[in-house]
């Protein structure tokens, strides 16, 4: 045995997608301060830092024991000289003060709170910083022109903020399954997002849909919303058209990390959980008294029988079905992980539609998560095991 007590030895992959990351770690104290760091880099637009901060946040989680001292992190890979100070400072003092510093900063507490808003990025959430908002009731207060995304932020604030819990995930899938089952019988309906990775709680809740038909999917979207808007379960929603197509050339490289399938980010009116996990499900219909008007927004009364909640619905066609679920099951950075993997290790182009080789200039299919790990020369690492 060549690594003492004191000092485990342990191999990290230095891709996330190559490790096994539970939900819960040993870092805890240490990721957590890493990741302000890594918020701070992306309110400041600092793609490449935010994303050094997670990837070494990212090796801790999956560490099976907790660092005591900068000898543990011996032989592990993507701590950058930056992360490793940080690291250090924390072991030491407890805590680092460059972490505490930005943690109590006014700027980042405004681009937290002001981003906490539904519809608000950081572009807009930094210009109000700097025209002197501090939090989304400064939005309302200074008459700032909202979108409708940014109205219903405002209006749903509370609630959205709000942990969703497992058991209201389930409820909403109930919801859900209705409604795809009235608008097109016998399509499957994945729960994905954080939930698929086994989650206790999440800020959405994220479905993928798709039928075994190729082709019947298309146009489900505007029917599956109109069923749900008609029985009084959304207070917003917005729908995205599909605009995917694959080309002989290759992948078409999308302006953005955003992909093409119909897609809806909503907000559903949630009636009240009953303790034993079967939902009590109200419609909307009639407003029963329990939203109080101020200010011009309706915003929802402390006790009220309903609550709102975060939806993401896609529907994808059966060819695509197992690229969308990996690439809707995230993490984030497990998925940003995948994409660099397969471009830079195998010469291939992953996307949530497809897996194209570059050398063999064509598409690979599969009709299974696995399929593509496969494809990818990857072991197969199980959702709950992608919290990167
Ligand atoms: P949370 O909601 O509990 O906070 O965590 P989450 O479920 O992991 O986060 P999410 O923001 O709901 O995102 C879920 C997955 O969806 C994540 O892997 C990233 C992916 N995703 C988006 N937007 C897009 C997009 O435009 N295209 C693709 N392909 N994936 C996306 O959030
Ligand atoms: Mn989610
Ligand atoms: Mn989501």
């Amino acid at each position: 045995l060549k690594s003492s007590e004191d000092t485990p030895s342990f191999t990290v992959k230095s891709y996330a997608c190559q490790r096994r990351t539970p939900l819960k770690h040993h870092n805890t104290f240490l990721t957590e301060a890493l990741e302000i760091l890594a918020e701070n880099a992306e309110f400041g637009e600092n793609e490449g830092r935010s994303v050094a901060f997670r990837r070494s946040a990212s090796v801790l989680k999956a560490l099976p024991y907790a660092v005591r001292q900068m000898d543990d992190l011996k032989n592990l890979p993507c701590l950058g000289e930056h992360s490793q100070r940080v690291i250090k400072e924390i072991l030491e003092d407890g805590s680092s003060r460059e972490v505490e510093s930005t943690r109590q900063s006014a700027q980042f507490q405004a681009m937290k709170a002001l981003t906490g808003v539904f519809g608000v990025g950081v572009r807009s959430a930094d210009r109000g910083f700097r025209e002197g908002l501090l939090c989304p009731s400064d939005l309302i207060r200074t008459g700032q022109k909202l979108n409708k995304a940014q109205q219903a932020g405002v209006q749903y604030y509370d609630d959205l903020n709000r942990p969703v819990t497992k058991q209201e995930a389930l409820a909403i899938s109930q919801i859900v399954e209705r409604a795809v089952n009235s608008v097109l019988p016998g399509s499957i309906i994945t729960l994905t997002g954080g939930f698929r990775r086994g989650k206790e709680v999440g800020h959405d809740v994220d479905f993928l849909i798709t039928h075994e038909e190729e082709g019947v999917e298309e146009g489900l979207m505007p029917k599956l919303v109109n069923w749900l808007d008609e029985q009084g379960f959304l207070l917003y929603q917005k729908t995205t058209r599909n605009s995917y197509l694959e080309s002989k050339d290759g992948p078409a490289r999308p302006p953005n990390n955003m992909d093409r399938f119909e897609r809806c980010f909503s907000i559903f009116k949630l009636g009240q959980c009953s303790e034993d996990s079967s939902a009590v499900l109200e419609t909307g219909s009639d407003d029963s008294g329990t939203t109080d008007n101020v200010n011009g927004t309706t915003r929802q009364q402390p006790g009220s029988s309903w609550r709102a909640v975060r939806v993401d619905l896609v529907v994808s066609p059966f060819s695509q079905f197992a690229f969308a679920t990996l690439g809707w099951t995230g993490s984030k950075l497990f998925e940003r992980e995948l994409r660099r993997w397969a471009g830079q290790e195998k010469g291939m182009s992953l996307s949530s539609h497809a897996l194209y080789d570059s050398k063999q200039q064509r598409y690979l299919r599969a009709n299974s998560e696995e399929e593509i790990f496969a494809h990818l020369g990857l072991e197969f690492i199980p959702p709950c095991e992608r919290n990167s």
